[in-house]
């Protein structure tokens, strides 16, 4: 059996199909919105890559900071054989969690959206890790999964704050098809980025080099592209505010005069008012009450929860 094995459990069209679906719903609602997930195409991925490396963004740091430290009790707690990690991207903070699993771990299971982020990051790993099995899978993990026959027990992480992206509803049904994939043993590694003061969040979110703003500003590339629309980034200005009453950073994209996008594959015609904005993503940020009682609801038991030393970001392991 070749050690690397991809799963393509989503349709080649599956994207086109939800792209259009969440446009057509999403710009024609008061006020508009587009779900996070278009952010992703290859230049939006190579724009977050660059933002993970930015002074202001503190997130991806932290959470490496506390894997590097902490690893080795993730091994022990858990003694998985099998690491399941959801929106692996390029893999590259999972790599310390590997070595400290092996030489018991038996398989890695990246699972994303994006087929060519798999190949990469699994051929570079194995290159790397021999003996190690790598079965990708190109999957939509939002609805739970079908996971290959792999040995357990299983550790399952989502690391780098993603679940913030899930408005409440969305994330206590995502705990819960978890928590359905888990048997009694398994494990969750659940990384999720914390209440602190306004200053600091923001800047996370609007950095002086401008990136996030690209970043934000590509949404709107990728609908050009991909349903022959005529919007155009220059017309519009990255916001990024923090929300306390719900604790989570908003970023939209605020229209600077009157304007019209032609969305011709859509048969749509999606008039801005000067100053309308249009919200493209909520980033949660977590308490340590919070997060125990939102696993709990899902059936998931807190048992560790570590913290970076200077109190930004958490890992939480919980048990099924
Ligand atoms: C990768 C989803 C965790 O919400 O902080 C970075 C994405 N958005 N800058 C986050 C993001 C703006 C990021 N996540």
């Amino acid at each position: 059996m070749s050690p690397f094995q991809l799963t393509r459990t989503l349709a080649e069209n599956a994207a086109g199909a939800a792209l259009r679906a969440d446009v057509r719903h999403g710009l024609t609602r008061t006020p508009k919105e587009l779900p996070p997930k278009w952010f992703y195409d290859a230049r939006g991925s190579e724009l977050f890559e660059e933002i993970t490396r930015l002074p202001e963004y503190y997130p991806t740091r932290a959470e490496r900071e506390i894997i590097v430290a902490r690893a080795s009790q993730v091994a022990a707690a858990t003694g998985a054989r099998t690491l399941v990690e959801l929106g692996s991207g390029s893999s590259e903070k999972t790599r310390h969690l590997i070595d400290a699993l092996l030489p018991d771990l038996a398989a890695y299971v990246p699972v994303d959206v994006s087929q060519s982020a798999l190949e990469g990051a699994g051929r570079a790993l194995l290159a790397e890790r021999p003996g190690l099995l790598v079965h990708a899978l190109v999957a939509d993990f939002t609805g739970g999964l079908t996971l290959p026959d792999t040995p357990g027990p299983r550790l399952v992480a989502f690391l780098g704050g993603t679940i913030g992206n899930l408005p409440p509803a969305e994330r206590r049904e995502f705990l819960r098809a978890i928590r359905g994939m888990l048997a009694p043993g398994d494990a969750l590694l659940l990384g999720t980025d914390l209440v602190k003061d306004e200053a600091t969040l923001v800047a996370a979110y609007d950095d002086a080099a401008g990136v996030t703003a690209a970043f934000n500003k590509n949404v709107l590339a990728v609908i050009d592209r991909e349903l022959g629309a005529d919007a155009h980034p220059e017309d519009f200005d990255h916001v990024a505010l923090w929300d306390r009453e719900h604790e989570w950073i908003e970023m939209r994209l605020r229209a600077r005069h009157p304007l019209t996008v032609k969305i011709p594959e859509l048969n749509l015609v999606v008039p801005f008012g000067a100053g309308e904005e249009l919200r493209t993503e909520i980033s949660a940020k977590f308490r340590q009450d919070g997060v125990r009682a939102e696993l709990a609801a899902a059936g998931l038991r807190l048992a560790h929860w570590w913290t970076d030393e200077a109190g930004r970001f958490a890992l939480s392991l919980a048990t099924a």
